[in-house]
């Protein structure tokens, strides 16, 4: 039986299983498996191999890669020896498995972005399957397609990738040490291979030189970029400086405002606290002074009053002694009349003696006409 012949390109972030897929693949430990947390792959490494699967037997050339985000590298590093990858499949490349531990990271996505454009080309996408590793329900088509709808719902940094690549398969492949990973590997395989089946087409990479061009090109731009980021970042602070010296003469003025408003409500209170001791002083002076003068004023009238009456009574007592001296003068007036009138009845000597008479009545009756007008006052 002749075998299917397909080459494999395993990429995909360091630590999400490339290499341990690979040697699920092959059922082998072809390639070393890292632990955890140790970027493992350094170099391209490429084995070709005999797999028997259920109905066909294969030929396949395994090209394991360095993970994307290793941090004792740089990136342009990374993307050469990644290139050497492409080298290795100068003849075509039928599948390119993009190894994912579930959830895509801003980074990967960044380098899905140079592989396609830069190490390959736009057609590669047509060839790249999205493989899910640790994934152990991968026989169970509802948990499949629950992840499925979940990755397909990533908004953020697997978005591109996703929609890019249409095919997801899921597997797991559990480490050495776990007991039934060789079993639980065994099923992965024919997963694989099962998809390897259709994966006929095949994928002719750019001359290496070409690529090798293409990177250059890449991290000249990425380093123009990078300078101009450098640029529009002191820009930036030396604006975020502005901002903050504006700031601080708003926050002064602002200061200075404040200070003045508070000087001319203050002045403002005083001189109303000024105004209404003035109103509240008049008040008082006419609520209680006032009536204090008023009633200090009625004092003295009625004091006034009463030395009047005093004086008004001592008048009256005055007049009724004048009376009774008026009376008593009157008294001794009609005595001494009646003395006179006695007189004249008597008989008259002589005519001396009668017009001495006569002028003596005149006399007295003059008197007595003064008196009663005095008395009648
Ligand atoms: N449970 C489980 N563990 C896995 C799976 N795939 C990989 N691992 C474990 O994840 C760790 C990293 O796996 P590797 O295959 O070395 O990862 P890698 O992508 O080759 O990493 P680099 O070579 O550093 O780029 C190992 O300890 C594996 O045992 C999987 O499907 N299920
Ligand atoms: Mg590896």
């Amino acid at each position: 039986m002749t075998p299917i012949e397909r080459t494999v390109v395993f990429i995909g972030r360091t630590g999400a299983g490339k290499s341990t897929c690979a040697n699920a693949l092959a059922s082998a430990i072809l390639f070393p498996e890292s632990d955890q947390s140790v970027s493992e792959t350094k170099f391209i490494e490429s084995r070709t191999v005999n797999i028997d699967g259920a109905n066909s037997r294969y030929r396949v050339k395994i090209v394991d890669t360095i993970g994307i985000g290793d941090t004792d590298l740089e990136e342009d590093e990374v993307l050469k020896r990644l290139a050497s990858a492409c080298y290795e499949c100068r003849e075509g490349i039928n599948a390119v498995f993009f190894v994912t531990g579930g959830r895509f990271t801003q980074e990967e996505a960044d380098a899905w972005d140079v592989i396609w454009k830069v190490l390959f080309s736009p057609a590669i996408v047509d060839h790249t399957t999205i493989v899910r590793t640790r994934f152990p329900k991968f026989l169970d088509p509802t948990a499949v397609k629950s992840d499925c709808d979940r990755l397909k719902a990533q908004k953020v940094a697997g978005k591109k990738i996703i929609e890019q690549i249409k095919e997801i398969i899921h597997v797991d492949n559990p480490p050495q040490q776990y007991p039934g990973w060789e079993e639980t590997r065994q099923k992965s395989r024919a997963t694989l291979l099962t998809h390897l089946d259709h994966c006929e087409a095949v994928y002719k990479p750019q001359k290496l030189d070409e690529i090798n061009k293409r990177i250059s090109e890449h991290v000249e731009k990425k380093q123009a970029a990078e300078i101009k980021l450098q640029t529009l970042l002191v820009e930036f602070s030396q604006t975020c400086e502005q901002l903050n010296e504006t700031k601080k003469k708003r926050d002064k003025l602002e200061e200075a405002k404040v200070k003045s408003l508070t000087q001319t409500c203050d002045d403002l209170e005083e001189i109303k606290a000024k105004k209404l001791t003035q109103k509240c002083d008049m008040l008082e002076e006419t609520e209680v002074e006032a009536p204090t003068r008023k009633r200090d004023e009625l004092e003295e009238l009625t004091r006034i009053y009463r030395e009047l009456e005093v004086d008004y009574a001592k008048l009256e007592l005055q007049m009724a002694e004048e009376k009774q001296k008026a009376a008593a003068a009157e008294l001794q007036l009609t005595q001494e009349m009646n003395e006179i009138l006695t007189k004249c009845t008597m008989p008259r000597t002589n005519t001396r003696e009668e017009s001495m008479l006569d002028r003596t009545m005149e006399t007295a009756g003059r008197i007595a006409k003064d008196f009663r007008s005095c008395c009648l006052m």
